[in-house]
């Protein structure tokens, strides 16, 4: 028992260490005018890659069927004249047992040097079990200072006219959606972080502006820096 309670308090102590460290390497990266990180998570399939490949122009894989992105892609976008993101397409929790531990150390990772988390979940989807399992054990690795944006995917599926010209929003329908997503992942955010729903759809190109204003942090909005990369680069992370 004692044993199992000075694992714990290692365990803690070295989440916070994690955390401090990773801030640090964030606001370095700030300082020497690095962009900031945008990291797109969720579970398998709810569209990570389809939705940045749509929003920047992007050649990420995609797939219809089964588990597509097997490790996280971090490469530079352009989101205005002089202001980038380093955008980080992860692999999707929970497609099964074995890839759901294979891929810990990279949510970790990522979780801890994020400026902005943006988590999918699916609008014809309304179960949010794997949603909540993954803020209540990966929270923790959030920084005070990160933004959250929870993007509500694919609502051609539960409006199918959103996006096409002429036709009536069913705007009690978003609403009642956006309420159940906010009300079942709110408790499991880390506390006094705020959430932020965007509902969007790729096949439709719906409300993909109102997704891209979204991912610039608050602490990076100032005037844009002035010295940029032409093309964009990407990375090998865990
Ligand atoms: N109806 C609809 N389907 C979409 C939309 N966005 C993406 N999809 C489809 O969702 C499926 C999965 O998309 P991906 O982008 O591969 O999903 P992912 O989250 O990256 O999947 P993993 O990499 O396996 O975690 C593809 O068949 C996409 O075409 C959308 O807005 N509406
Ligand atoms: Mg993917």
């Amino acid at each position: 028992m004692q044993k199992s309670n000075a694992r714990t308090r290692w365990e803690k102590s070295g989440t916070a260490w994690r955390k401090w460290h990773a801030r640090s390497a964030r606001k370095s990266a700030h300082l020497l005018g690095g962009a900031p990180t945008v990291v797109f998570l969720g579970k398998r399939g709810v569209g990570k890659s389809s939705t940045l490949n749509a929003l920047f122009g992007l050649t990420l894989r995609s797939d219809a069927a089964k588990e597509c992105t097997t490790r996280p892609e971090a490469v530079q976008v352009r989101v205005a004249p002089r202001r980038r993101l380093r955008v980080v397409d992860m692999p999707g929790i929970a497609a099964n047992l074995q890839t759901a531990e294979r891929y810990r150390r990279s949510y970790e990772y990522w979780m801890a040097r994020a400026d902005v988390v943006v988590w999918l979940t699916q609008a014809d989807v309304r179960s949010y079990t794997q949603d909540q399992k993954f803020f209540r054990s990966y929270g923790p690795f959030l920084a005070s200072d990160v933004q959250v944006v929870v993007a509500v995917s694919k609502f051609d599926t539960q409006d199918p006219g959103v996006g096409l010209a002429g036709a009536v929003l069913d705007e009690a329908l978003h609403a009642e959606k956006l309420r159940d997503v906010r009300e079942q992942l709110a408790p499991y955010v880390p506390p006094g972080k705020s959430i932020r729903l965007v509902p969007y759809s790729v096949v439709r190109r719906w409300n993909l502006g109102r997704l891209v204003a979204a991912l610039t942090p608050k602490a990076a909005q100032g005037p844009a820096p002035q010295n940029m990369p032409r093309t964009p680069e990407t990375e090998v992370t865990p």
